[in-house]
Parts: structure tokens; sequence; C-alpha cells
């Protein structure tokens, strides 16, 4: 049997262990040139691809005309359109989903002002992720004559017979992984980023900028100027509104942040920061969302969290509402409503969090011995469960799955860590689940409920056999070396250029060797969790340090030790002074 392990064979970057994970990166000396053209090259973007990369604007976007595919859907609902037919537009209960949906009712809603155009979002719980018949019937009892996919459908090869029969038109855009088999839907227009032979240039897209794309192409069929496809102002303005919306689906979905998805978050952001969609204004108005601006964190951490809240714990609708058809006073109701329920999840999180992390210690699931976690209750909301498990690798540093119990079943996901594939291991260690998804990275199961026991057993024998003790230390992938001489005002600045930041494109992690901090460092914050020092290099220069829930390494950091240190470098803008502010992720006493 093959290996499932990289680190069974050497990752080919040296590492080195500091006091909380094994630093990956290159060697000292391995790099010329700035610290922006060192961090480029650390991330595989040469000379040649340097200036794209650092511009990264629209107009190096695939144009939509350009796209068969694009072009077969954007005439097919044009002339359900222009036919008066009634429309669905079928998205998914996830932040994607929502923003997919939301722009192409936005857009069709604009093209033909008296259409008759209706989302539908399955119930998480009741009907599950994709297109589903009874859905199809309910829409066609209904009088819905074409149905518009987003973010799914590209798998529903029965659904769209089904589809077929009940009279219904189907237009699938969908950008998930086709079936194994290879057989696609029959329906009058499909539109996928990544078919076999019919690629899109950039493949590594969304569903909402799935959608993005055809509206684009809708709109300069219909109203771009023959030669030069230009569009007249109005229409210019909607595609920017839904350009917001494409990047809240792309950073939600995380998509690496590389490519077109550059470009498409980068002016979306801008395009957010003006947004006149009440439903966008009303988020940006809460306190503490837009308040140090406008980035991809805010969006990855704030909007996204709050727009997937309802679809969690069960139904979308309140949020696809607030993308579609909200008026400024519903925005804000819904808004707070959302923002209610994102904090029942999150206490829900926190409460599945700590009786998982005391059920695996009493299990023995967190020492040396057994090296992965899964574990089952009926108590456990399987909307939250794998969010809790990303909580237990950062924690525990080893793959954890989690299911929820209820009826005969048990259903749930997993997520791993660096060099151990999570799907791999379900289906290969020796109990077969009733149905199990995903990737290396993350995965979902469902198990027969009197199957739990022997499965978590023979899962945790697995990881126990195939991961080493050093494999649970956590990773840190380091960009580049620099001095703290360079880090000055004007190069950490500059490093903004690399932004936005997210998935395939993180922030730039230094390391600073042969460093000391100055004074004992300072506890701070309500929690009392997190450290504040000065660091200061061999020459002399100084520059502030701070250690997020860095208080339990505070021994690490004796004043005057030799040290080498991870750090982000970022702008601190405090009271309109612009100062560099080092933030710590590991150090190693030299
Ligand atoms: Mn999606």
């Amino acid at each position: 049997m093959p290996s499932l392990l990289a680190s069974s064979t050497v990752d080919p970057r040296a590492f080195t262990r500091g006091v909380v994970a094994r630093w990956f990166g290159p060697r000292t000396g391995d790099a010329t040139g700035s610290l922006i053209d060192r961090l480029l090259a650390a991330r595989g973007v040469g000379a040649t691809d340097r200036d794209s990369f650092l511009r990264a604007t629209l107009a190096d976007l695939e144009r939509p005309w350009e796209r068969p595919d694009l072009l077969a859907a954007a005439d097919a609902i044009l002339e359900a359109l222009d036919r008066g037919r009634r429309i669905a537009i079928y998205g998914d209960y996830d932040v994607d989903g929502i923003t997919a949906t939301a722009i192409l009712w936005r857009t069709l809603t604009t093209l033909k002002p008296d259409a008759v155009v209706r989302t539908y979002v399955p119930h998480r719980i009741d009907e599950g992720y994709g297109l589903n018949g009874e859905a199809l019937e309910t829409l066609a009892a209904e009088g819905i004559e074409t149905v518009i996919t987003v973010d799914c459908g590209v798998t529903a090869v029965d659904e769209a017979d089904h589809a077929r029969r009940l009279g219904l038109e189907l237009i699938i855009t969908d950008h998930h992984r086709p079936r194994e088999d290879g057989r696609l839907p029959d329906v009058r227009a499909l539109v996928h980023p990544s078919l076999d032979g019919r690629e899109h240039r950039f493949r590594d897209i969304c569903g909402a900028l799935v959608a993005w794309k055809l509206a684009w192409a809708m709109l300069d069929r219909r109203h771009g100027s023959p030669a030069a496809h230009q569009l007249p102002p109005p229409l210019r303005d909607l595609l920017t509104s839904t350009l917001a919306l494409a990047a809240i689906g792309t950073v939600a979905d995380v998509m690496p942040l590389v490519g077109e998805n550059r470009a498409v978050v980068r002016y979306g952001i801008a395009a957010l920061a003006k947004t006149e969609i009440p439903g966008l204004r009303a988020m940006l108005a809460l306190g503490d969302v837009a308040r140090d601006g406008i980035a991809s964190e805010t969006i990855a951490f704030r909007l996204a969290p709050r727009l997937n809240a309802c679809g969690r714990l069960g139904s979308a609708e309140a949020a696809v509402r607030l993308l579609t058809t909200a008026t400024e006073p519903e925005a804000s109701a819904i808004v707070k409503e959302l923002d209610g329920l994102n904090n029942e999840r999150r206490a829900t999180e926190r409460r599945i969090y700590d009786d998982a992390c005391a059920r695996a210690r009493d299990a023995g699931m967190t020492g040396d011995d057994r090296r992965a976690i899964v574990l089952a209750s009926p108590e456990w909301h399987a909307g939250v469960v794998g969010i809790v498990c990303s909580r237990l690798v950062d924690t525990f540093g080893r793959p954890a799955i989690l299911l929820q119990e209820f009826d005969d079943i048990a259903k749930g996901s997993g997520r791993s860590i660096r060099g151990f594939s999570l799907l791999a291991a379900i289906q290969s260690c020796g109990e077969t689940p009733l149905k199990s998804g995903g990737h290396d990275h993350a995965a979902g199961i469902t198990l027969k409920r009197d199957r739990v026991q022997a499965f978590a057993d023979a899962f945790v024998a697995h990881a126990s056999k195939t991961l080493t003790v050093e494999d649970l230390v956590a990773s840190l992938d380091v960009d580049a070396h620099a001095t703290v001489e360079e880090l000055d005002v004007a190069t950490v600045g500059s490093l903004e250029q690399l932004a936005p930041f997210g998935r395939g494109n993180p922030r730039p992690r230094i390391r600073l060797d042969d460093v000391v901090v100055t004074a004992p460092p300072r506890v701070m914050g309500k929690s009392e969790t997190h450290l504040m020092f000065h660091l200061k290099s061999a020459r002399g220069t100084f520059r502030k340090a701070k250690w997020w829930d860095g208080r339990r390494f505070a021994e690490s950091l004796r004043p005057n030790t030799p040290l080498d240190v991870v750090v982000e470098p970022k702008i601190d803008t405090y009271l309109g002074d612009r100062n560099v502010e080092l933030e710590v992720k590991d150090v190693r006493v030299r």
C-alpha cells in the first residue's frame, strides 16, 4: 500500500523547530533582491509574471464573450426573459451560493424589471446540498419554467432528467467537482470553469464568480457596444456592485487568491466600500466590521460568518433576502437577526469545542500514543462540527473527526494536518462509511451509528501507525529571511502590494535571525494572554512586536537571549502615526 504520508518523503525545504511549530522555508541566502522580490520568488511568481501579479487588474480577466459556454447560457437566459418565462435561481446555503444567487437575481431584475424571478436555496438540514427532485417539483407546480442553478448542479444527472420530465428548462452553473464517471447533466446550457477540454483560462473560481461572468456575458450580449464591448454607465455600475458580491463569495469559499481571483477580490473590496446594496451597507454599519478599513480578512472573519450563520443553523432565506429584495429598514433588521444567530453559533461552537476537548482527553486521543481524534455525540450540531474540528487540529496538532448522531446514523466532518490525507485515511482504515467525500485537508463522512466505535478505533489506529510524533507538531511556512533594519515603514508598507491575502497568498511571514528581546514582555489585552515587547538586532535597531496569545510562551522571551523569530510585519496607524509592528508567530532560542 502506498504511504499516505508526505512526511515519509522529506520536504524539500529545510525546517527548523521553534517553540510552537516546525518552520518550513528557504535557507538563508537562498534569494536576493528587494524583500518584495524575494517574497514573490518564494511564491513562485517569476520576473515575467511579476507585473501582472502586482497589478492584478480586471483587464486581465478572460472575456466572457470569448467563452462559448457562457454565451450559450447567457443567450438561453435572455431568451427566457424575452419570452416572459417564469424563472427560478437555484442556489446553495453557504456564502458562495448566497452571493451567486444575489448576483444573478440583481442582473435579471435589472435587465427586465417586470420579470418573474424567484430565488430558491435548499434547507441545509431538511434538503441538504444540491439540486433535489422534490424542490424541482415544487418549483414546477408553482409555474416556474426555467431553473438556473448557481454553485451547484454539475453532478445532478438524474435531477436534470427529472427536470425535463417536469417540463422545466434547466441551465446549470457550478464549480464543484464533476462526477467520477464523467457523466454530465443533459441540460440546455452548462457553465463550469474546469471541465476537461473546455476549461476556462483560470479554473479555480467560485460559484459566485461563475455567476458574475455569466451576468457580464448577458449584459454584453444585450447592451454592449459591438466592437469595444462597452456597457452604458448604469449597467457598468451593476457589474461593479455585483463584483463586491463575487469577492465575498471568493473569499468565503476559500479560493486561492492568485490569478483572476486577485483582481476580483481587490476590485470587489473597493466596490464593497462604496456599495449601494442596502444589505451590504447594513452589514458594514455593524460596529466592528469596517472599523479598520476593508480587506479580505474583513470578509473572511466578519462578513462571511454572519452571512453563513442562518444557513448553518438551517435556512439561508434571511441572508438571501438581505442581498436581494431587502430595503434599508428590512436590511438592518435582518443584519441584527444574523448577528444574533452568529453569536448563537459561536456559543454553540465553544460548547462543542469544550466538550470535545474534555472527551478527547478522557479517551486518550490527545497524547502521543493515539494520534487522531474521532468523537460522536447526539448533542453536536452538524452545521458547526467542521469549524470545531479546525480548532481541535490547531490545539492538538492531529487529524480530528466529529460526528453528530441521530436516528441510526452518524454524520460529520473532519480536518487534517499537513501531509496526512483525510479522505484517503477514511477510505483505507478498514471501516467502510455509508458516504464520504472531500479532500486531503477536509472531508465529510456518514456512518451507521452502531459502527462509530469501530470506525473511531480503526481510524485512530491507522493514524497512530502512519503519523510520527514529530508530525503532530504544527508547521509554519516562512517566506523569506530579512534583517530588522530592512523592515522599515517604506518596505513593510510596500508589502501591501501583495494583498489581498488569504489562501494561496498568505500574509508574508518573515524570519529574523539573531535578535533579542530588550526587556521583559508586557502582558496585554482583556484576557491577559497577549504579549508586547521590543525586538533588537545585533546592530541595535528596534521594532515593536506583539504576540497574540503568546503569554504561555513568555519564558522563551528572556531579555538579551539570542533568538530567531518568525513575524508578520504590519503597519500600525495608531493615532495617525505610521509605525512598523511585528506580529510574532514563533520563536526559537538560538
Ligand atoms: Mn461554492
